[in-house]
């Protein structure tokens, strides 16, 4: 059994695993710690990381890269719409709004949802760990933006599932940083709590948490973001000044060639890392478009002040991070900076004058929200022994309930789960119901969403209630905010009031009288919802009494459904299975023949050269020379006819001159074992 982190970046992920010594970062096939979050269908089988990235420019209308961006969002949300006109393959409207992403691949057209696309990334990333372990893995924590909505996340627990992970945990990005930050570190000054901010920039996005830390745990006091800053932005502002510079300068219009679009942000995103080390950068395409060699030049000053929109934004996010936590600059003991978007010096002065302190760079950047993935899967993994450490987590967006009679309250706030409320965290909520009825989950605060996300979450039936003569009966219902911050119904039932007073059954109350008195103990008791977020691992083992008693019972567990607004159903879930399955096994026949392509090259080669030098006393020379020709007809066959054909076809053309060389081969083995007996023989006398 292992233990393995990842981030899933929107341009890079990172696979970090426990080991026995302390926690490593796995490298792909390149042998780079940073594997492209890329997915290119190529004219026969897919490649996928840096493999795809290598071939995008080959396949650009079916390389799909960004699908962090896209996954469960809606097409029509003028956002999203704004991301796909700048990515270069085709989309359309799913049936349920989402987003398709339509390719033609091996001849036909195809769709995919992000999903998919997010399942075939996963995918990669566990062969990568898989070949590097050298065992089978399931088990894994994944990393997420703390802004991701139930739908996000439950995308991406959908797109584990088909790529064969188990996620134990979706955790925050930043939460997975201050883990990895926090659990080693010992020198915190010991009166009181220590507050530490946590800045994340990364490709897309910018987030900032702010964490107290005590002895063994540590605790999200606030989670912040702008969703669409990160640095990509950075980029395109270089991308946007050089495409109007050469308008001018050589009257070439990028934005009408993808191909010339895509070199220039390929450079300006070269040019702003050479801007983070150098005072200067000169950039320089050759044939950019219509035979134009193009070059330009910025100053590092210049290029701030082109940014100095961006970096006004960045202070948003930080100033309401310390605002949520209740915290003034001063009292923050230190701001980690990570995410590579972070290496622009600008962003380490600005965050320097916010927080009044130099931002440190303690942690690896690039790595740490991987590392505290794999941290916080050892650490719930029955499996491994961590040191004993307590990570609380908060939700960013507050979720309310509602029944066919209205929202359903708790107090003043009038939602059930708080943005704030830790994670994770459990209600019991009660009615009097003479029928099925229905929950609906949503956002109760629409203002706390990124634009265009819809508040409406899922809706679940709870029934059927069969009160004993029709009139109404009590049900409660127990909704969880389970540990990946997804919110569901975990279960429900009904309680009886009319019951005969045997022993038995006597029992049986005084076990729900017991749980109930728990819930009703903890802090928060209004309008039929009882808080037993504190009271959870205590009444677990009412629950276990009361709930399941195989005796007569008076409390009646009842079925619960549910369905997830834009998600995705069981059958679907299972065809893409299905298909994901069928793509995987046409990669690997492919890997296969290209195998077997490069065996037969590989003995022709092999073989020419043994037939003159160590076999050349074993052939006569009619063998030699008929040899000779049949190597030479497969090495042209191989350039022309036979470059692209079956596995069984190499495999036959391989076998055919092995059954011509082998007489002579084993000849020469025969030789070579008699020789060896004769030393044998003079060596024991
Ligand atoms: P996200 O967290 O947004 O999903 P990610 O985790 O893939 O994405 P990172 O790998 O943290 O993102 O950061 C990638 C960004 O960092 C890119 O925009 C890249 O251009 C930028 N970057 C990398 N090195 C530098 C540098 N030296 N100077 C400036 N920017 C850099
Ligand atoms: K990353
Ligand atoms: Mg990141």
């Amino acid at each position: 059994m292992s233990v393995v982190g990842f981030d899933i970046g929107n341009e890079n992920c990172v696979i970090a695993v426990v080991k026995q010594r302390g926690i490593d970062v796995l490298m792909n096939d390149e042998s780079k710690r940073e594997t492209p979050s890329v997915v290119c269908f190529g004219e026969k089988q897919r490649f996928m990381g840096s493999a795809g990235a290598a071939s995008a420019m080959k396949n650009l209308k079916s390389t799909i890269s960004q699908v962090k961006r896209l996954i469960g969002r809606e097409f029509s949300d003028v956002d999203v719409q704004n991301e796909l006109k700048k990515l270069p393959f085709e989309t359309s409207e799913g049936p349920d709004g989402g987003i398709l992403i339509c390719l033609t691949y091996r001849g036909e057209s195809h769709t995919f949802t992000p999903v998919q696309i997010m399942a075939m990334l996963f995918a990669h990333l566990k062969e990568i760990t898989e070949k590097n372990l050298e065992m089978p893995i399931s088990d894994c924590v994944i990393g997420i933006p703390s802004y991701f909505t139930d739908l996000q996340r439950r995308s991406y627990l959908n797109a584990a599932t088909i790529a064969g992970l188990k996620p134990l945990r979706l955790m925050h990005d930043c939460t997975a940083t201050a883990l990895s930050f926090g659990i080693y570190k010992t020198d915190f000054p010991s009166s009181g709590p220590t507050y530490v901010a946590f800045v994340d920039i990364g490709h897309c996005d910018t987030q900032v948490s702010i964490a107290l830390f005590e002895a063994g745990h540590m605790r999200i006091l606030s989670h912040t973001f702008d969703i669409s800053l990160g640095g990509r932005d950075f980029d395109e502002v270089l991308f946007t000044y050089f495409a109007s510079k050469f308008k001018e300068q050589y009257g070439i219009d990028v934005y009408s060639n993808i191909k010339a679009c895509i070199r220039l942000r390929v450079a300006c995103e070269k040019l702003k890392k050479v801007l983070s080390a150098n005072p200067e950068a000169p950039l320089n395409i050759e044939c950019l478009m219509e035979e134009k060699d193009v070059k330009g030049f910025i100053k590092r000053e210049e290029f701030e002040k082109l940014a100095s929109g961006l970096l006004d934004r960045m202070s948003i996010p930080c100033n309401k991070a310390l605002a949520d936590a209740g915290l003034a600059a001063e009292e923050i003991h230190s701001v980690e900076l990570v995410g590579s978007g972070s290496r622009i010096p600008a962003i380490t002065r600005l965050l320097a004058s916010i927080f009044r302190r130099e931002p440190s760079r303690k942690l690896n950047a690039s790595e740490c929200v991987a590392r505290g993935c794999a941290l916080q899967c050892a650490m719930l993994s029955p499996v491994f022994r961590v040191r004993e450490y307590e990570v609380q987590d908060i939700i960013p967006f507050s979720i309310g309930f509602s029944s066919e009679e209205g929202p359903i309250c708790t107090g003043s706030n009038g939602v059930l789960f708080p943005r704030g409320q830790p994670i994770p965290s459990l209600k019991v909520l009660s009615f009097q119901r003479s029928n099925l009825f229905h929950l609906e989950a949503f956002y109760a605060n629409p203002h706390e969403l990124p634009p265009g996300v819809s508040p409406k979450i899922s809706r679940f039936m709870i029934g059927r209630v069969h009160g004993s003569h029709g009139e109404k009966a009590r049900v409660k219902v127990k909704v969880q905010l389970n540990l990946h911050g997804i919110v569901c119904v975990e279960s429900a039932w009904l309680i009886e009031d009319h019951v005969d007073d045997t022993v038995t059954s006597s029992n049986i109350y005084s076990n729900i009288d017991k749980m109930d008195a728990e819930c009703a103990a903890s802090d928060m008791v209004a309008n039929g919802v009882e808080d037993s977020t504190r009271a959870q691992s205590k009444s677990s083992h009412a629950s276990a009494e009361g709930i399941r008693s195989d005796e007569v019972t008076r409390r009646l567990e009842i079925l619960v459904s549910e369905s997830i607004y834009g998600g995705m159903t069981e059958a679907e879930l299972s065809d893409a299975q299905e298909k994901e399955t069928q793509l995987a096994q046409q990669d690997r026949a492919m890997e296969q023949t290209k195998y077997k392509k490069n065996a037969l090259e590989s003995y022709v080669y092999d073989m020419r050269n043994k037939l003159f030098n160590t076999y050349r006393s074993f052939a006569s020379d009619h063998e030699r020379e008929d040899i000779s020709s049949s190597l030479q007809q497969t090495e042209e066959w191989l350039y022309e006819d036979g470059d692209d054909e079956t596995e069984i076809a190499y495999t036959s053309k391989l076998d055919d001159l092995k059954k011509l060389v082998d007489p002579i081969e084993n000849r020469y083995k025969d030789e070579a074992a008699r020789a060896q007996a004769r030393r044998d023989l003079l060596n024991s006398i």
